[in-house]
């Protein structure tokens, strides 16, 4: 069954549906990886969600900063910034249908001999150990009491993994590793701050810091690292709402598929 991952997508429904068409996507036939941040900053995101939803067992879909960013401002934990384009999604008659879909989307997709999640891993983590995790947080995001967790899930502390934590901040360092990681030190204390050109001496990349002998990890969210596709990571990000392009990489044979993005926000990340 060919899988095809597709990288951030950031509302940017018109460009999904040529990609689609660049692949001659086939539900019957094809599965679909979405690395995560469905929604967010781009002009689509209410038809974006609606399309991905719409693909039902023919798309598997990890959740991204962006995503959790969507749940928090449904739930009133979390304010509006300058460039959101989510009120549409927020006004929706169907809006708690599509935030419960939402909601039940996994952290990290383990199949295939991939693993994909939208950020990144901890250093400390193997896959089973991440998954185990993923688990977790997937557990609170469908519990009665899951919006007690959402207002608690914001901040950058505690910045760095230990087996002993326990409550909001175990969870809350999971979700900031999986939906928000770039660079950590190599003790795997998250720098979730730094951005391009003010990293610390100590500053690593996450993936330049992960176990060996660990499958390849599918992952988005870093536009400005741009396209990797080597042994061990296959990194999907090519800023499609920034102006770049929308990436499909087939993990079967690795064969690449990209349309091109009008641009609707200014290049950053
Ligand atoms: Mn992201």
């Amino acid at each position: 069954m060919p899988t095809y991952a597709i990288g951030d997508l950031q509302g940017c429904a018109d460009e999904l549906r040529a990609l689609l068409r660049a692949f001659a996507f086939d539900a019957r036939r094809d599965r679909l990886w979405f690395v995560g941040d469905l929604v967010n900053r781009g002009p689509k995101s209410l038809d974006t969600l609606r399309l991905v939803r719409s693909l039902g067992e023919a798309a598997v879909c990890v959740l991204g900063n962006h995503d959790f960013h969507l749940l928090c401002r449904a739930e009133g934990f979390a304010r509006k910034h300058a460039d959101d384009t989510l009120d549409e999604i927020l006004e929706a008659p169907d809006a708690d249908a599509l935030l419960q879909w939402l909601r039940a989307r996994p952290m990290l997709h383990e199949e295939g001999g991939h693993v994909m999640v939208h950020a990144g891993l901890l250093p400390q983590w193997t896959t089973s150990k991440a998954h185990a995790l993923a688990q977790e947080v997937e557990q609170a995001l469908r519990a009665p009491g899951y919006r007690e967790f959402l207002a608690h899930l914001y901040g950058a502390q505690p910045d760095a993994w230990r087996d002993d934590l326990t409550g909001w901040d175990r969870l809350r360092v999971i979700v900031n590793a999986m939906a928000r990681l770039r660079y950590c030190t190599p003790q795997g204390q998250m720098l979730l701050a730094v951005k391009r050109d003010d990293a610390p001496p100590d500053a690593r990349r996450w993936f330049d810091l992960r176990p060996p002998d660990e499958p390849p990890i599918v992952c988005g969210h870093w536009s400005t690292l741009g396209l990797v596709i080597s042994e061990k990571l296959l990194a999907l990000d090519t800023g499609c709402v920034w102006g770049g392009r929308l990436t499909a990489l087939r993990l079967e044979d690795r064969a690449l598929f990209q349309v091109p993005c009008a641009g609707y926000q200014k290049p950053g990340d």
